[in-house]
């Protein structure tokens, strides 16, 4: 029986860090691993003073290397089918948590480590991250949103080569195709993240958490919709304290300071 902590959670100055900790099996997403990582979501959703989230994977050699291949290898249908469903979950409420998340890739993100980088809004790699959806290569399709987070992301072009080919793309690349919005040096990597949290967390909390809602909601409309969408939560922030001291600031010439109200 694994120890608890496969995923450690600690909070410090309003971002909290996410660190999948599994190191011996490079991370590897076992049903345990799966289910800390709910009940961190859960933590983090619950928490007002958490304002943006990264999240990475232990040691410097990998992100996650995928679903626990051992652990996979012997399902039979219905549990393929349950592990989906229970994988879809997590992915997606970390795709629909409340604040901006940042992956911060160092080394591996296979499989379902690549899946888990794309359900963040944010990815920035060291320079040793390989991406790759290697499925196929076992007889399976990427079964934790990597068909369809991954085509929004790079293209239906890119998605299906790397889908169809299993082959790894490393970090430049993915930067490249957009599948990174930066890369640095395996030492620069959490400051990178951290940095880029905390120009962040300068900006109005709501406005931040209705701009990811409206863009990740509109994603989905046809654009009318999504433009209608965008018009609602845009008068909506002229309720908050935030918009009245975010403007007020701006016309004393003084820097604001936002309280989430
Ligand atoms: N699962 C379990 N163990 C893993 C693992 C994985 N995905 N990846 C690595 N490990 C373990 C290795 O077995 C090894 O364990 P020991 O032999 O030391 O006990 C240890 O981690 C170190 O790995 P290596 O010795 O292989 O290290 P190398 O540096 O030589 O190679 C590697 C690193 C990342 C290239 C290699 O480990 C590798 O190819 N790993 C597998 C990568 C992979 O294929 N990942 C995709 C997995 S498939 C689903 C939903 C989602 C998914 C599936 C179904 N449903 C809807 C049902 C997702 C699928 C996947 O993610």
């Amino acid at each position: 029986m694994e120890n608890v902590n496969l995923v450690e959670l600690t909070v410090e100055a309003g971002i909290a860090f996410v660190t999948i900790s599994r190191p011996k099996a490079l991370n590897a997403l076992s049903t345990a691993v799966m289910a800390e990582l709910e009940e961190r979501l859960d933590a983090i959703e619950n928490d007002p003073e958490v304002q943006v989230v990264i999240v990475t994977g232990a040691g410097d050699k990998s992100f996650v290397a995928g679903a626990d291949i051992v652990e996979m290898k012997d399902k039979t249908v219905m549990e393929g089918r349950e592990f989906s469903a229970f994988g879809n979950r997590v992915f997606s409420r970390l795709a629909n948590l409340r604040q901006p998340t940042i992956a911060a890739v160092n080394g591996f993100a296979l499989g379902g480590g690549c899946e888990l980088a794309l359900a963040c809004d944010i990815r920035i790699g060291a320079e040793n991250a390989v991406f790759g959806q290697p499925e196929v290569g076992l007889g399976i399709i990427p079964g934790f949103g990597g068909t369809q987070r991954l085509s929004r992301l790079v293209g239906l072009g890119y998605a299906k080569e790397m889908i169809f080919t299993g082959r790894t793309v490393k970090a430049e690349e993915a930067k490249t195709i957009g599948l990174l919005n930066r890369v640095v040096t395996s030492e620069a990597l959490r400051d990178e993240a951290v940095k880029m949290a905390q120009k962040i967390q300068k900006n109005a909390p709501f406005a931040v958490e209705f701009s990811k809602e409206v863009i990740n909601l509109g994603y989905e409309m046809e654009i009318n919709a999504a433009l209608k969408l965008e018009a609602e939560q845009f008068g909506s922030l002229f309720s908050t304290e935030d918009q009245t001291q975010g403007m007020e600031a701006f016309v004393a010439k003084q820097k604001a300071t936002f309280n989430r109200k």
